[in-house]
């Protein structure tokens, strides 16, 4: 099995948090977005959207983060031939479904200082025109792609995306402290993938500094964040390039890497 990923790509962090808390083995590649890696022809081929992650086993490639988390669930129930744990999986695919129709987007791409966010949004603009010249038979879709990348930045453009995205994102956080005074966990009192939804969201909020804002004036979301960064998953999945300084050189790397291919015109 294999996963195209990267670390900062929300529902990736949700995949692979699934595929720790499983115990599932797989190949891992890292393709970054913000250095246009998405956008190498041999991955856009295989997905022409470009979106992260990709799940692959054998023939069957799955594009959908929550397809992906419940093929990943359903690998873990047959290889162990447990009996599948029924009683709470709708809360868990309803929290699935309210987490991921969030939308992180604009939310991140909003708290990013504008000269960075400018910079690499150039950088991926011609990334896309030079594998477009590589590759002229997937010309149709990387105009997509550009296409996607103008309406983005115009969007950003009009505050009343971030302010609806603001309050999708209030809406939710509200809905989880409610549910969180009732149980330990958002569909029980069992960890469960409705929480490896949440955690990444939570993480996103944490890597924007935006804690005060969204987080810590509820205080059973502050409890529920507190215990779950103790996870192994989350360690391994999160911890290890966002926990306190660790950020800063993980994104440095990206930034520098975008540099350096900017002053060599190499895209
Ligand atoms: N097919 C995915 C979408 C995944 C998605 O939106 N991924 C984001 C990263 S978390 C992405 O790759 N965005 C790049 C883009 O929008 O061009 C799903 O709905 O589950």
């Amino acid at each position: 099995m294999q996963l195209y990923h990267h670390p900062l790509s929300l529902d990736s962090q949700k995949v692979r948090l699934a595929l720790e808390e499983n115990g599932i083995d797989y190949t891992s590649y890292h393709v970054n977005p913000l250095t246009g890696k998405d956008m190498d022809s041999s991955f856009f081929r295989m997905n022409t959207t470009a979106k992260l992650p990709v799940f692959q086993n054998g023939s069957h490639i799955i594009f959908d983060t929550i397809d992906i988390i419940q093929y990943i669930e359903r690998i873990k129930i047959v290889s162990l031939s447990i009996e599948s744990d029924t009683t709470n999986s709708r809360e868990v695919k309803e929290w699935m479904q309210k987490i991921q129709a969030w939308n992180s987007k604009i939310f991140t791409l909003s708290h990013i200082p504008q000269k960075y966010r400018v910079f690499v949004s150039k950088f991926l603009r011609r990334v896309v025109i030079a594998r477009m010249a590589e590759a002229p038979d997937l010309a149709g879709d990387y105009h997509l792609k550009l296409k996607d990348a103008y309406e983005t930045e115009e969007k950003l453009r009009n505050p009343n995306n971030l302010k609806q995205s603001e309050e999708h994102l209030v809406k939710l956080l509200e809905e989880v402290e409610m549910q969180l005074s009732k149980t330990t966990y958002l569909a029980g009192d069992e960890f469960t993938m409705a929480d490896v939804a949440l955690i990444p969201v939570l993480a996103r909020i944490e890597l924007l500094d935006l804690e005060d804002e969204y987080i810590s004036s509820r205080p059973k979301v502050v409890e529920y964040w507190e215990v779950v960064k103790q996870r192994p998953s989350y360690k391994q999945v999160i911890g290890k390039y966002f926990s306190g300084w660790r950020k800063y050189p993980t994104l440095l790397k990206t930034l520098c890497f975008v540099s350096i291919r900017n002053i060599l015109r190499r895209y």
